[in-house]
């Protein structure tokens, strides 16, 4: 990685936004901790530990599920067509399932966990801390309410999710029944809830964002083994779908974020959460995802800062680009602004992708990533 370079960050910008996080039961093996600093961007403070998991990969391969393991290697032609007709558009909106390990952006805090009693044999667990957990693109042949069936564990009752539909909190998914952590014989509990899809690319997102006065506090943890997405049973005309896609939004709180905090609570940001203390050159964060297209995608990062000067590394699938981050009117760390493409790359479809955007040595002072947004470029 790159050699670290100590930029402080004015104290009076120093504040805290939200205590977020939580504590395992002490039966489950820890893992990571990490202080802020004075000299810090707004973050949140939390305790961390993790949940029972053993790392593992995965391959998805639904038009539903775009985002699998980093293990993969980038072996597939790519092309800028539309796909082939998947099967699963049939013309009856029948049931999709998001795998839950599919769903993880990160290798290193939420983790692909081996499970034989799980769908896929893989579960996610270890979201442990606020802003953290999994997203999926899917598309949907047919808008209107639809009930997620959301397969879980957790040995604190009560635990939940926020749901995020299209970038906006619609619900918490409730994991009211103390199953028990995932033993590998015991299948999965299930708790539905219900979302309002538009035709087309949907955005859908489970988030630990509970708070201080939840019981268990800032919403507990849970280990999620799939999304079933109930299909109305209506049909619809095939010829009628399209699948290109206007743009990607990967949160950056649900990458493996490597800085000198956690993410920390703010409305402002996409899904509430942003990465800061990106404090030292090398902060930052990398994401691994699919597209559900494949073509050449740029990339465009929503961030914030406090002052000018500040210069991001960006990489995408091996291009590499330094940017300085443009001023903007009212810049401020919770104001965020979404800056031109950057770096494009080509991006696929059935093999992992990876994006990381970290503080340049060259910066002047600290940024905050809320998230990167891939558009399609014709080349
Ligand atoms: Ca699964
Ligand atoms: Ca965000």
């Amino acid at each position: 990685m790159k050699k670290t370079l100590l930029l402080l960050v004015p104290a009076s910008l120093t504040m805290l936004l939200a205590s977020c996080g939580g504590q395992q039961p002490s039966s489950q093996s820890t893992a990571f901790s990490e202080k802020s600093e004075a000299t810090s961007t707004p973050t949140s403070k939390s305790e961390e530990t993790s949940q029972p998991s053993v790392t593992s990969e995965s391959e998805e391969t639904s038009m539903s599920t775009f985002i699998s393991s980093e293990s993969e290697e980038s072996t597939v032609t790519s092309s800028d067509t539309q796909p082939d007709p998947d099967p699963l558009y049939n013309g009856v909106d029948h049931d999709f399932r998001l795998e839950a390990e599919a769903g993880v952006l990160d290798g290193t805090r939420a983790k692909r966990s081996d499970n034989p009693a799980a769908s896929g044999g893989l579960m996610a667990a270890d979201i442990n801390d606020c802003g953290q957990g999994l997203e999926w693109i899917h598309y949907a042949p047919v808008a209107g309410i639809h009930e997620l069936n959301v397969a879980y564990w957790t040995g604190a009752a009560n635990s939940k999710h926020g749901v995020y539909l299209n970038g906006t909190k619609v619900g918490d998914a409730v994991y009211a029944e103390a199953n028990g952590w995932a033993d590998g014989v015991t299948g999965p509990a299930i708790v539905t809830v219900s979302v309002d899809l538009v035709k087309g690319y949907n955005k859908i997102s489970l988030v630990k964002d509970g708070g201080a006065s939840d019981n268990p506090e800032y919403g507990g943890w849970a280990q999620i083994d799939y999304v079933d997405i109930v299909g109305a049973n209506a049909t619809y005309d095939v010829e009628s779908l399209d699948f290109t896609v206007s743009e990607i939004v990967l949160e950056a709180e649900r990458g493996n974020f490597h800085t000198g905090g956690l993410p920390f609570q703010c409305d402002t940001m996409g899904e509430n959460y942003a990465v800061g203390e990106i404090n030292e050159a090398g902060h930052g964060v990398d994401i691994y995802f699919k597209v559900p297209v494949e073509g050449h995608y740029g990339v465009k990062i929503t961030y914030a800062q406090g002052g000018s000067g500040n210069v991001a590394d960006v990489t995408m699938n091996g291009e590499v680009g330094e940017y300085e981050l443009p001023a903007y009117e009212g810049q401020a760390y919770n104001v965020p602004n979404t800056s031109e493409v950057v770096v494009s790359a080509q991006c696929f479809n059935s093999s992992l992708n990876f994006v990381s955007v970290t503080r340049s040595p060259n910066s002047a002072g600290w940024f905050i990533i809320d998230s990167i947004t891939l558009v399609p470029l014709t080349e």
